[in-house]
Order: structure tokens, then C-alpha cells, then sequence
């Protein structure tokens, strides 16, 4: 084939965020505004990428299957030797990370666009990820970035469009795409971590059971294959689960607000022992008992407490684990307890990677239904509901059928027993105008100047107030302006940062955190009991007057 040199401008704002590249679809459907970043991420990665092998492959979304074909002729124009596509495209998140480190590959694309929706008018995105299967660190991301701003030519290669529905090898010259099954180094990589035939052994158990939404996104492609043909669930287990390209109109995002359908069915008579729900990628989990909430804080604490006991890849132990800054200290007290290294990182999941590939942490998790260890380097969705099916099998396991089953709210309740709770919720404003939301977080920044440790903020006396800055302990890196937090004397906080994962205007997060020991307080409504830390929240930021809103858009 040839290469053709298409000439093309720069575009302005092409700025990865915490997660890819995201913009509203129409935006990247505009010309060359795919192909632009793209090149650039080629000319960022220079000649070490030339001749090497990568992976491709999406959530499914709308615009995905034109995007595949527009990356494939440019990874062949920029000289990759062959890319790694998974069948239609599709490839969940933590899918992609498997495939990467498996088959040693350079790295891989991923279309997604994650728990944000998908259709012509919402939401389309990118994200590269490198040779250990984690998301692009800052420094390559920033790199692309100044590309995007220089950027006169794109090298497109006139190679015909590549079916993408047959598993098979296709030959263009010296360029190769390989059409791939979208599960099979996933579930061999999960197969490592976990017991399957205890876990199948566990799932049809008379007195368990189970369903798992998909809200039409990636795991839908994965669900049947995994929970049905491997582990024995009953087809019907499975809701949702046909990938769809707007996401059959919802957001794609696994909490109480979007997956109402199943929050209902797990308040109702009919609700079964376990559900589970995955965003758009097939990285986020929920994790649901009947008539139970397990707060994605909770859920990296709980597993890192019993991974030990309850999953085969844990057995010799943990090396550590992490938590993202806004995410509850419920991991800390884990950590604590077993005497294991520790770290707090800011939000998003590439400041893992280096710690795992330092073999310093084994479970990581984030507040916002994130959860996952260093089996891939993304967190992982499927694996989380697999983590709690193991935790559950394995605290039944003395139980016989139709003796007193051990439900998800036990092992929880059991947990504050030992650890005490963290009452933790999250309200994100959505589309705030961006300078309102910055001249909030310029105000928070006065404050937290002028704020001493032993100052009073409502009931609550001040231990330390800053902005999250993060040294990376493996590459000396630096992360700065991660978060305004509030920490106080017991423990509670209060933080406030701006989302980095959406399309237009601006997104704040408030995140709110009171600690308790007290049993008595255990299963009181955690919007109860953090009300005045809330209001005292609300007062500091001066949050309604600076954007005029008095309630948050979503509350987790
Ligand atoms: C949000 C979450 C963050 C998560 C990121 C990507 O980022 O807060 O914890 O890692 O989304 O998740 P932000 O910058 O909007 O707060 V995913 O599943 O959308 O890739
Ligand atoms: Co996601």
C-alpha cells in the first residue's frame, strides 16, 4: 500500500482529561478531529512504536465503527506493524490491559467514552494505553497534546476498510490486522486470579442468587460467556446485556441514580441474594445485596480484607494496597490492620500502574465505582463482581444449603464491627459554567490559605486543609491541584475537586466523609448522618452562590 500525507491544522483543545481524550460525539465526528489526535499520539510515540504490535477495540458506542477503520489506516501509515482488533471492535477496558500484557504487545487504543452516554448527540472519547496495559501516564499524554497544537499532515495508508466480524488474520503489505474473541485472554487472565469451578460450584447453589446489569454496554458482550457458559448462571441472570450503540438511551454508569432498574428489582420481594452492575467499558462495578448498598468505598476495603482467605491469586498475600485521594479511609484501616504499604493517589486509575509494575500494591480502588488489582493495570469491573462472588462463596462455604447464608449485608455489618464505617457520599454538580466553578475553587484556595490546624469548621475541628499535591514514589513525578480537601481531627473530610472526564462545561465534585466506631450508628442512612458536615461543606465553598444551584445533580 502507499501512504498518502493528507495536510491538516491544528485543532484547539484536544487535551486528555483524567481518562482519555472525551468530547461530544459531533465534535469528533468533525473533520480530521479524530485523525488529528491520532496522528499526534504517533508522532508523540516517535519511532519506538514503528514496527510494533497493537491492540484496538471499543465499548460498542456510536461512531465506533467508523473510528476503527479511520485508526487502522493511520496505524499503517505510521508505520505499526500490525494491530490487535478485537471482534466487531468491541473490547471492554480492563479487556484491553489483559490483551496488552499477555500478548506483549507495544500498547492499545481504546474507543470509549466510558460511564459517559453515547449517540450522535453525546459523548465519544479515546485513550491510549501503554506496554503494561495501563492508561498513557501524564507525561505521554501531555506530549500528545503539544503534537495536536503543531500538527500540518496526517500519514493515512490507502487500505481498504477491514471486515471486523470474522476472527482472522488480514494482510495489507507488511501491515496486519488480526481480528480477535474479545474474552479470551480476559477470561484466561481472570481464570488465574479466581477458582472458577469453586466459584460455578458456589453459583448454583439452591439458596443463592444473582443478576447482573449490563446496562446495555461492553459487559453485555462478556456477561453471558462469563457468568452463564463458565460459571453456570441462568441465562435470565443476565439484564440488559446486548450492547447497544446509545447505550439503549441511559448513562452507561453503574450507581443508584442510573441503574434504577436494578436498584429497584434489589428493593423489591423479588430481590436476589447478589446484583451487579458495569459502565460503559466494562471498568466500574456496583455492588448490591438484597435491599443493600455497598458503597464502592467499602467494596476495595472489604476485598482487600478477606482477598487473602477468599481468592487464589491472593494467597501468599498482599504487596500493598491504594486508594484515590477522595476515596473513604475505610482501605486505611485494612492497611492498617494487616501491616501493609499504603498509598493514596490522585483520581484517576494511571497513578496505579507504576505501583503495581513496582510490585508495591496488589488492590486499588477509587470512590467512584472503581475497583481492581494488578492482575491488568485498569480497574476491572467483572473482575469486582467476581471478587465479592468469591468472598461470598467462601464465607458460605461451611454453610449447607438451606442453612443461615451469609448475605452481602452480614459481610458488611461484620466489617464496621471490626473497622468501624466511614459514612461517605458524593454530590457532583453537573454542568456548572466553567469560570463559576473555577472562582468556587479560587475561593476554596483563599480559605484553605488562611486555615490553621485546630480551627473550627462547624462541628468539626481542623486537622490540616491544602491541595492535594502527589509524588510519585516510583518516577519522582509530581501531580499538583488534585483536590481541595479539608481533613479533620477524627478523621472526616471534606474535599471538592473538578471532574476531568467531561465534555463540556464543568463538573464538581464534592465529596464528603465522617468516620464512626460507634455500632449504634452503623445502620443509620449516611445522608443522615453527614448532613451537618454537608451543610458546613456547602457553607465554606460558598457553593450555591458561586454557581446557583442549591442540590447537586447526583448524589452516590
Ligand atoms: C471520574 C472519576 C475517577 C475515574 C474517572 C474515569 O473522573 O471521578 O475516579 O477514574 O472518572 O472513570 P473525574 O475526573 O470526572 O472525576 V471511567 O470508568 O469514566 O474511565
Ligand atoms: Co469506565
Amino acid at each position: 500500500f502507499t501512504v498518502k500525507s493528507v495536510p491538516t491544522k491544528p485543532i484547539e483543545g484536544q487535551k486528555t482529561g483524567t481518562s482519555g481524550l472525551r468530547k461530544k460525539t459531533k465534535v469528533f465526528t468533525s473533520e480530521h478531529y479524530l485523525a488529528n489526535w491520532i496522528q499526534s499520539l504517533f508522532n508523540a510515540l516517535g519511532d519506538e512504536a514503528k514496527g510494533k504490535t497493537i491492540g484496538l477495540g471499543g465499548d460498542g458506542r456510536y461512531f465506533n465503527k467508523e473510528a476503527v477503520q479511520i485508526i487502522l489506516k493511520l496505524a499503517a501509515g505510521n508505520g505499526i506493524k500490525k494491530v490487535v482488533v478485537g471482534q466487531n471492535a468491541i473490547m471492554a477496558t480492563p479487556a484491553m490491559s489483559a490483551l496488552i500484557r499477555r500478548r506483549s504487545m507495544y500498547g492499545g487504543l481504546i474507543m470509549s467514552a466510558s460511564h459517559n452516554p453515547g449517540g450522535p448527540e453525546e459523548d465519544w472519547g479515546i485513550k491510549f494505553n501503554y506496554s503494561s496495559g495501563e492508561p498513557a501516564p501524564e507525561k505521554i499524554t501531555d506530549k500528545i497534546f503539544g503534537f495536536t497544537q503543531s500538527i500540518g499532515e496526517l500519514k493515512v495508508a490507502d487500505i481498504p476498510d477491514v471486515d471486523l466480524s470474522k476472527v482472522g488474520t488480514s494482510k495489507f503489505g507488511s501491515f496486519e490486522v488480526e481480528v480477535v474473541d474479545y474474552t479470551a485472554e480476559y477470561f484466561a487472565t481472570l481464570k488465574e486470579v479466581f477458582d472458577f469451578p469453586a466459584l460455578r460450584k458456589f453459583m448454583t447453589r439452591a439458596d443463592f442468587s444473582f443478576v447482573f446489569d449490563a446496562l446495555h454496554a461492553v459487559t453485555g458482550a462478556y456477561a453471558g460467556p462469563l457468568f452463564v457458559n463458565e460459571l453456570g448462571g441462568k441465562p435470565d441472570s443476565i439484564r440488559n446485556g446486548v450492547p447497544l450503540e446509545d447505550f439503549g438511551g441511559g448513562h452507561p454508569d453503574p450507581n443508584l441514580t442510573y441503574a434504577h432498574d436494578l436498584v429497584e428489582l434489589m428493593w423489591s420481594d423479588k430481590a436476589p441474594v447478589f446484583g451487579a452492575a458495569s459502565d460503559g467499558d466494562g471498568d466500574r462495578n456496583m455492588v448490591l445485596g438484597s435491599h443493600f448498598f455497598v458503597t464502592p468505598s467499602d467494596s476495595v476495603a472489604i476485598i482487600a480484607a478477606n482477598a487473602q482467605a477468599a481468592i487464589p491469586y491472593f494467597k501468599s498475600g498482599l504487596k500493598g494496597v491504594a486508594r484515590s485521594m477522595p476515596t473513604s479511609g475505610a482501605l486505611d484501616r485494612v492497611a492498617e490492620k494487616l501491616s501493609l504499604p499504603f498509598y493514596e493517589t490522585p483520581t484517576g486509575w494511571k497513578f496505579f500502574g507504576n505501583l503495581m509494575d513496582a510490585d508495591r500494591c496488589s488492590i486499588c480502588g477509587e470512590e467512584s465505582f472503581g475497583t481492581g488489582a494488578d492482575h491488568v493495570r485498569e480497574k476491572d469491573g467483572l473482575w469486582a463482581v467476581l471478587a465479592w462472588l468469591a468472598i461470598l462463596a467462601h464465607k458460605n462455604k461451611d454453610v449447607p444449603e438451606g442453612g443461615k447464608f451469609v448475605s452481602v449485608k452480614d459481610i458488611v455489618m461484620e466489617h464496621w464491627k471490626q473497622f468501624g464505617r466511614n459514612f461517605y457520599s458524593r454530590y457532583d454538580y453537573e454542568g456548572v459554567e466553567s469560570d463559576k466553578a473555577d472562582a468556587m475553587i479560587q475561593h476554596l484556595e483563599t480559605v484553605i490559605a488562611a486555615a490553621k490546624k485546630g480551627d473550627k469548621f462547624g462541628d468539626y475541628v481542623l486537622e490540616t486543609a491544602d491541595n492535594f499535591t502527589y509524588t510519585d514514589p516510583i518516577d519522582g513525578s509530581v501531580a499538583k491541584n488534585q483536590g481541595i480537601r479539608f481533613v479533620f481531627q477524627d478523621g472526616s473530610r471534606i474535599i471538592f475537586r473538578l471532574s476531568g472526564t467531561g465534555s463540556a462545561g464543568a463538573t464538581i465534585r464534592l465529596y464528603i466523609e465522617a468516620y464512626t466506631a460507634d455500632p449504634a450508628l452503623f445502620e443509620k442512612d449516611a445522608q443522615d448522618v453527614l448532613k451537618s458536615i454537608i451543610g458546613t461543606a456547602l457553607e465554606v465553598s460558598k457553593l450555591q452562590h458561586f454557581t446557583g444551584r442549591d442540590k447537586p445533580t447526583v448524589i452516590t
